[in-house]
């Protein structure tokens, strides 16, 4: 039965190719059906017969019109079943939270200072992180035959630019710029070609604080230092005040924090106890002088807190090598911004 046959054959099809090619076989010009009428002598058919023919010829081809019709629109629905899903919009689903990132906890750490140091009238400024060597070296009394050079192993640029070794590299741009009485910090990245281990790395933050006014002493640095540190651990912490040699500084001091994490008897982090935290001391006259302020009218004081190390042991970070990791779990349990 040509029915039969046809309705055989779509049921196997997988392409509107396939179908194309059926209804040419069966309704094309030289189609199985359409042949049908072509191949019969009508002349021998009675009047009646002819009627019976043509009735079931015509039944034959919207047979197969539709079928093939219907086949058409059966792969075309599963073809486009996928789209279709998709512009449907159920307004009625709940959301779901789509996670925006966290604060780095070094950005927290210097944000806190940042309000901190506005809080005892202090300007923050931004500095940049290629510098000259005179301004990193020079002109805060490191000539380039000085020793203290070697303090601090220096990535060259060209032309005579390093990637800055220490904020100091802003005293004396600020001080020929804003001039005396002066209060600011300057947080910022560092780079120094070291080799690193859980409290060194070759790219850390530290935030310099300057002030220059009439009749700045030791007793104005301490007691700067002393409510940064009651402010930022917001519990008493135990410091200790040792000389420290910086070409810049005249008394220079080191301001070490006893460690957090071994409460002062030693550990990886530390090593002897202390976190070696804040230098600091009064600045030297020649910095002054090169910064176009008289030494004899004003005096100052600097510090360059490790801002790194600060946000180590606020944030219970035995391993500084974290911060630059680029792991997004670490960063992620600091602070989410939702
Ligand atoms: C200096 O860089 C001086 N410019 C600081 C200063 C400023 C002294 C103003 C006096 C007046 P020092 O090299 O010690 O000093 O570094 C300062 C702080 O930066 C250190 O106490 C430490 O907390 C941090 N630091 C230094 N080197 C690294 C490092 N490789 N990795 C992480 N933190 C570091």
């Amino acid at each position: 039965m040509i029915q039969d046959e046809l309705l055989k054959a779509l049921a196997n099809v997988k392409t509107l190719n396939e179908i194309e090619q059926i209804r040419i076989q069966y309704l094309g010009r030289k189609g199985i059906i359409t042949n049908l009428a072509k191949e019969t002598d009508f002349s021998k058919l009675s009047p009646e017969e002819k009627k019976n023919f043509g009735q079931k010829l015509n039944q034959l081809k919207n047979f197969a019109t539709d079928q093939i019709q219907e086949t058409l629109n059966r792969l075309t629905a599963q073809n486009t079943a996928t789209p279709q899903v998709h512009r449907l919009i159920d307004l009625t689903v709940s959301g779901s939270a789509c996670s925006l990132g966290a604060l780095h906890p070094i950005s927290m750490v210097q944000m806190e200072l940042e309000e901190i140091f506005e809080g005892m009238g202090f300007t923050v400024l931004d500095s940049p992180e290629a510098e000259t060597e005179f301004n990193n070296f020079e002109s805060i009394n490191i000539p380039s035959d000085h020793p203290a050079r070697d303090m601090q192993d220096t990535f060259w640029l060209k032309n005579d630019m390093v990637l800055r070794t220490h904020t100091s590299s802003n005293q004396v741009r600020a001080l020929k710029r804003f001039g005396a009485p002066f209060r600011g910090i300057f947080p910022g990245r560092c780079f120094r070609y070291e080799s690193i281990d859980p409290s060194h790395e070759n790219t850390f933050y530290q935030c310099e604080g300057l002030m220059v006014d009439r009749d700045i002493s030791v007793a104005n640095l301490i007691g700067v230092m002393k409510t940064l540190l009651s402010e930022v651990f917001k519990r008493d912490v135990k410091v200790r005040l040792r000389p420290g040699f910086f070409p810049f500084v005249e008394p220079g001091f080191e301001l070490d924090l006893n460690c957090l994490f071994c409460g002062g008897s030693g550990c990886p982090t530390c090593g002897d106890g202390w976190i070696e935290l804040i230098p600091c001391g009064l600045t030297h006259p020649k910095v002054l002088e090169f910064g176009g302020i008289n030494p004899n009218e004003f005096s100052g004081f600097a510090f360059g807190l490790g801002l790194t190390r600060l946000a180590m042991m606020k944030y219970g970070i035995r391993d500084i090598r974290y911060f630059n990791s680029g792991d997004v779990r670490f960063y992620e349990q600091f602070a989410p911004i939702i």
